[in-house]
């Protein structure tokens, strides 16, 4: 594969949205030509399956379907525009990917990281991030921040320690894979944020063009 796949994952209230608009108006003044998706979503199937394993009225969703559902809308990412883009030689921006399993259905859920395992092979054929942007902070300071937005989605609603556990399975797995992770601190200002963000890109950038 020719094109690079970048990552963005991070707790609630992390920031993603706002530094993916940082980007985006980065990368336009600097002409460089990156595909935006993301997860669950990003292609017909993908954000008909985010409707409903994000709607606050699905209180019944077991844990496995859950899983389960994250994974096909991944399944037809990958083949329907992931692929597709990184073979052309086009640079992705992913909004989460498959970290984002292993940190809410694995660290939040409590579901086996080797049954998780399982399901990325099937749905990625090994696929993964050539780079993966971490937004970490405080469960405390993330959830007061996604407070002052209206409507919480399904996930959003669960209690701290649940937050807790993804943000700790986040860290364990950038600590467990340094080279293709950068943690940023996101308790930093938004200008400090996309700097780190931008630094990390450009670092990609120069090894690929080395
Ligand atoms: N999920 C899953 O469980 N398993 C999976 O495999 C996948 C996903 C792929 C939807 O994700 C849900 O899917 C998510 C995980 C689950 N559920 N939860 N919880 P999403 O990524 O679409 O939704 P999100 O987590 O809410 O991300 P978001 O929309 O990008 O929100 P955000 O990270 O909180 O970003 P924000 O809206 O830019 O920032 C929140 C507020 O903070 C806002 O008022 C900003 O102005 C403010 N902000 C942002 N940056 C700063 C800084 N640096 N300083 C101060 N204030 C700031």
């Amino acid at each position: 594969m020719k094109g690079r796949l970048i990552s963005l994952e991070g707790g609630e209230g992390a920031g993603k949205s706002t530094l993916l608009a940082g980007l985006s108006a980065h990368f336009e003044r600097s002409g460089m030509d990156v595909l935006y998706t993301r997860e669950p979503g990003g292609t017909p199937v993908g954000e008909a399956i985010r409707a409903l394993v994000l709607d606050p009225a699905r209180r019944g969703m077991a844990v496995e379907t859950e899983l389960l559902l994250m994974f096909a809308a991944r399944a037809q990412l990958v083949r329907e525009v992931l692929q597709p883009a990184l073979v052309s030689g086009r640079w992705v921006l992913c909004d989460r990917f498959t970290d984002a399993s292993y940190a809410y259905q694995g660290g939040g859920r409590s579901i086996d990281a080797t049954r998780i395992g399982e399901l990325e092979r099937i749905a990625t054929g090994g696929l993964k991030p050539d780079l993966t942007l971490l937004l970490d902070l405080p469960v405390a300071h993330g959830r007061a921040r996604a407070s002052q937005r209206s409507d919480a989605d399904r996930i959003e609603v669960e209690r701290d320690d649940f937050f807790e556990r993804v943000r700790v399975t986040y860290l364990a797995r950038a600590q467990a894979e340094p080279a293709r992770f950068r943690v940023i601190d996101a308790l930093q200002p938004v200008d400090a944020v996309l700097q780190a963000a931008v630094a990390a890109i450009d670092a990609l950038r120069a090894d690929v063009t080395t």
